[in-house]
């Protein structure tokens, strides 16, 4: 097991990964910007590294500042958490490089699941359900005209270097196809330097239901149930919760038992994520997400376990301790991500907190880095914390959140709390009845 782990990240992830760390005995190394310098993690760390300045570019994304750090520090394994360099497959590679232990897939993987082409071609072979589309990307109008006549409209063209829905285009029908092809190639371009594209069949009012699944370096592979991740706005996910209100216990095991296989066949090392898109009772495969994902914990909360502490397990070669049948779901969790920004306009609003009270209680967890007299900086996400609520049902959830969201005291910025009272005030949140634009539409955003 390593004795000690450099943390590649920032704010409440780092400090998640520094709390599985000290309940491992395992010591911890923090880097941190300029800006982070009084950042709870950097407090609680056994050891921390200043690696630049305040932008990511030259701090948290700055590679040869964080290989020097775990050098002189001595750490013989690097946690990237989520975001920068946590699906950047150089950095995984370079880490490898220098006989540090990168904790998470393998690059191979790492690069496969960020060609979104070659990803679902990769699990289509490996049985998971894709959306029905081209076979790989389309490379003139002509040949994604004659795909899109097949498959029927609306289709969406999307970036093979795309994800979190940059480089996406609808096209309602033939009429828009050149038009499409055009803008999303050219956002592609712009955003990935690349701009390979590719077909799909537009579904029109899916869930976005993703599947936990871990596996370790001796052919163990175990799925963790599913997030239902549907409330999100403009890309960003607001409230995720588990297990996902749509679902029956026969789509659960059926899903689940097909990513395992799938799983097991790519070979795949880690945490990771496959992410769906569900309509009309059926699964289809959008994208793979090779990280610890920032909702963990509603997994954590009806799993039992500590998906940190597993991450770190298998990545020094540890086995599985459970197999699929010792995975006892359990109750209902629901995250709300707290955003340092205007509930209404979501313009960002960084600042100093002044006062800050944090709710408690039986089943409220609070994942959080911020305290009374933390200034946020504005260079980075507005995230922060996540508020966790857990309990027997879906309803203790909902009762629960409502009691949280009311003792949460945040002063000196605006956050998004407000909004959360706002969704639980909606009968068809209440019912579980929503998809993916269900919260723009109740903002009026579409
Ligand atoms: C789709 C889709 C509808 N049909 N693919 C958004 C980003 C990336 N995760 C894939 N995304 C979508 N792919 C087909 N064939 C709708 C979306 C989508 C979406 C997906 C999940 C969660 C929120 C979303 C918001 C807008 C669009």
């Amino acid at each position: 097991m390593f004795e000690k782990i450099l943390i590649a990240n920032r704010g409440e992830i780092a400090l998640r990964v520094h709390r599985a760390c000290q309940e491992m005995g395992i010591q911890t190394v923090a880097i941190h910007s300029t800006a982070d310098a009084d950042a709870m993690h950097v407090r609680l760390a056994d050891e921390s590294v200043c690696i630049g300045p305040a932008p990511a570019a030259q701090s948290y994304l700055n590679i040869p500042a964080i290989m020097a750090a775990a050098e002189i520090t001595g750490a013989q394994a690097i946690h990237p958490g989520y975001g920068f360099l946590s699906e950047n497959a150089r950095f995984a590679d370079i880490v490898a490089e220098h006989e540090i232990t990168f904790i998470g897939p393998t690059a191979e993987h790492i690069r496969l699941m960020g060609d979104k082409i070659a990803a679902k071609q990769a699990v289509a072979d490996a049985g998971i359900p894709v959306v029905p589309g081209s076979e790989g990307g389309v490379t003139s109008d002509t040949e994604a005209k004659k795909v899109a006549k097949e498959i029927g409209y609306p289709v969406l063209v999307k970036a093979a270097a795309g994800g979190g829905g940059k480089g996406m285009k609808v096209a309602p029908a033939a009429k828009d196809l050149p038009e499409a092809l055009k803008t999303a190639r050219a956002e592609a371009k712009a955003a990935f330097g690349d701009d390979a594209v590719y077909i799909e069949k537009y579904l029109g009012r899916p869930r976005h239901i993703e599947v936990q699944v871990i596996a370790d370096s001796h052919g163990n592979v175990v799925h963790l149930g599913e997030r239902d991740c549907s409330l999100q706005r403009r890309h960003q996910k607001v409230l995720e919760e588990a297990p996902s209100p749509a679902l029956n216990e026969g789509e659960r095991a059926e899903i689940g038992d097909i990513v395992v296989k799938a799983v097991k066949k790519l070979g795949y090392l880690g945490v990771g994520t496959v992410e769906f898109l569900y309509e009309d009772g059926a699964f289809y495969f959008i994208e793979m997400n090779t990280r610890l994902q920032v909702e963990h914990p509603v997994t954590e909360a009806i799993t039992g376990l500590d998906l940190v502490r597993e991450q770190i397990r298998v990545a020094s070669g540890a086995k599985l301790e459970y197999k699929q049948k010792d995975v006892v779901f359990e109750g209902h969790a629901i995250e709300c991500r707290i955003n340092a920004e205007n509930p209404v306009t979501f313009a960002p609003s960084p600042g100093r907190i002044t006062q800050y009270h944090a709710p408690g209680g039986l089943g409220a967890r609070i994942d959080s880095a911020v305290y009374a007299g933390y200034s946020i900086p504005p260079y980075y996400d507005s995230l922060i914390g996540k508020l966790i609520v857990s309990g027997r049902n879906r309803n203790e959830c909902l009762m629960r959140l409502r009691r949280a969201l009311h003792e949460y005291v945040i002063v000196g910025i605006e956050t998004t709390i407000p909004l959360f009272d706002r969704i639980l005030a909606e009968q068809e949140f209440v019912d579980g009845q929503y998809h993916i634009h269900w919260l723009e539409q109740l903002l009026k955003e579409e």
